[in-house]
């Protein structure tokens, strides 16, 4: 248990109607009552709120209400207090001032749900949860921290590490008894199952769908100039954010945008149409499309269906070929020149047909949109992180599987015990201080 208390105003900065700053330690109820006088003098039930005030020396600061948790039953295990103050920035930094001027140190980003980690309350990937919950911007991403905060993650994961456990085992067994334990007869039965398990682990990640699910899926909107690209980011986003005219080259920079369709996150951007110049601001802004068409989850490739296709177009969708990606023809409110049937369309690429100006022709464009952004219920590993430490288990457990095979039973403990150590980052039953550092500076301050 940590011996400071620490304080941070809990709430997000600016105005609001209600504000909170919170303490966390040992000191956190004298603090408390250091700085905030109870109506009724009676002492403070643990969960209760009480009415009363906060004086800055003999100046009234605040009429508010105030809460003890003691420990260990709240957030972090430890003793637990937050004013409800009225939402205003001076009242906050002020009551946080006479706070740490009590004795309390001001919190580092996330250290809350550090102790709550430390003190056992949550793991690893439960603390980073809470920051997923935070952070989501959709209903998909939200179920997603929700289950990892109900310990999704951290079930499959222990439940590996504990088949892990069986086979390192089996091979310590190998070491210790060597006279009675027939070699070839323990490959026959590790073997099998380290790769099982390194299949396992494998199919719970998805590095694409972790991805998704933390910043959204990255739509491109590719094609020549004047096709209609920012005219249909705009339509999209319903708000006219990049500039539209009929002069080619309008776009230079790269525009961007998010949506929300199905409760998942669209990043859209708009690129400079992809055509050769000689001005170097063009240029550049060509070599910018390129870059944003070859990191998007989803391209869209936009044709203008008013004029034939031409040598770039056709280069265009040659070059999507083997990538997720669908064409856009656009500009159908004006007599055809092409339909879809004449799009030489990438294999398994869907022609949407659309105007910009006509809302209800985006419709299958937003349908197929949502659908590429969809995301299993089911994904064991919504987090970057997470993946790649499994990966780097399942790695480890081939190589253990391996060395087994070509070598002998115990060449694979080094393996199998590095593939332990990476399946425990995860939870954070095995962590260094370093990581804690990363995992817990990405939160907000107060949580
Ligand atoms: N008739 C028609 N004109 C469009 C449509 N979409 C875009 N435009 C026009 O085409 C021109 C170029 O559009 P813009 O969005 O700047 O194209 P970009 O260069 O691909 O970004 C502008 O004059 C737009 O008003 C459409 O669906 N129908
Ligand atoms: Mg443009």
């Amino acid at each position: 248990m940590n011996d400071t208390t620490i304080a941070a105003i809990a709430t997000a900065p600016g105005q609001g109607g209600v504000a909170i700053v919170r303490l966390s330690g040992p000191e956190a109820e004298s603090i408390l009552l250091r700085v905030f006088r109870p109506a009724r003098n009676a002492p403070l039930t643990s969960h209760m709120l009480t009415y009363g005030h906060v004086f800055d020396g003999e100046t009234l600061l605040d009429e508010c209400m105030a809460v003890i948790m003691r420990a260990p039953r709240s957030y972090t295990r430890e003793d637990v207090a937050e004013l409800q103050l009225h939402g205003g920035v001076y009242i906050c930094q002020r009551v946080l001032a006479l706070c740490l001027e009590n004795g309390a140190r001001l919190a580092e980003p996330g250290e809350f749900t550090r102790r709550a980690f430390l003190n056992g309350r949550i793991d690893l990937s439960q603390a980073e949860a809470v920051m997923g919950l935070i952070a989501a911007q959709g209903a998909q991403s939200h179920r997603a921290a929700m289950r990892q905060l109900q310990g999704g993650a951290s079930s499959f994961i222990r439940r590996a590490a504990d088949a892990l456990y069986d086979i390192q085992a089996g091979v310590a067994a190998c070491i210790d008894y060597p006279e009675e334990i027939e070699e070839s007869e323990a490959a026959a039965d590790l073997l099998p199952r380290i790769e099982a398990l390194a299949h396992q682990i494998d199919a719970a990640c998805d590095e694409r769908a972790a991805r998704i699910l933390q910043s959204g899926l990255r739509v491109a909107l590719c094609g020549q100039p004047n096709v209609g690209k920012s005219s249909l980011l705009n339509a999209l986003l319903g708000e006219e954010r990049a500039i539209v005219t009929p002069i080619p080259g309008t776009t230079r920079d790269m525009v961007t945008g998010d949506m929300l369709l199905g409760g998942s996150i669209i990043h859209l951007t708009d690129t400079a149409g992809l055509h050769a110049t000689d001005d170097p601001v063009e240029q550049l802004g060509v070599q910018r499309a390129r870059r944003a068409m070859e990191e998007a989850d989803l391209v869209l490739a936009v044709l203008d269906a008013s004029r034939p296709l031409d040598g770039d177009d056709r280069q265009l969708l040659q070059a999507l070929a083997g990538r997720t990606c669908a064409v856009v023809l656009n500009k159908s409110d004006l007599p055809a020149a092409i339909t879809a049937q004449d799009v030489p369309a990438p294999v398994n690429a869907p022609v949407l047909t659309v105007s910009a100006g006509d809302e209800a022709t985006l419709n299958p464009l937003k349908d197929c949109l949502a659908q590429a952004a969809a995301v299993s219920d089911s994904i064991i590993l919504a987090q970057p992180r997470h993946v790649e430490a499994a990966r780097r288990a399942a790695r480890h457990l081939r190589q253990a599987a391996e060395a087994a095979r070509m070598l002998s039973v115990d060449m694979a403990s080094i393996d199998l015990q590095a593939a332990q150590l990476a399946l425990a980052e995860i939870t954070g039953d095995e962590v260094e201080e370093r990581l804690l550092d990363r995992v817990f500076g990405l939160f907000c301050v107060g949580k």
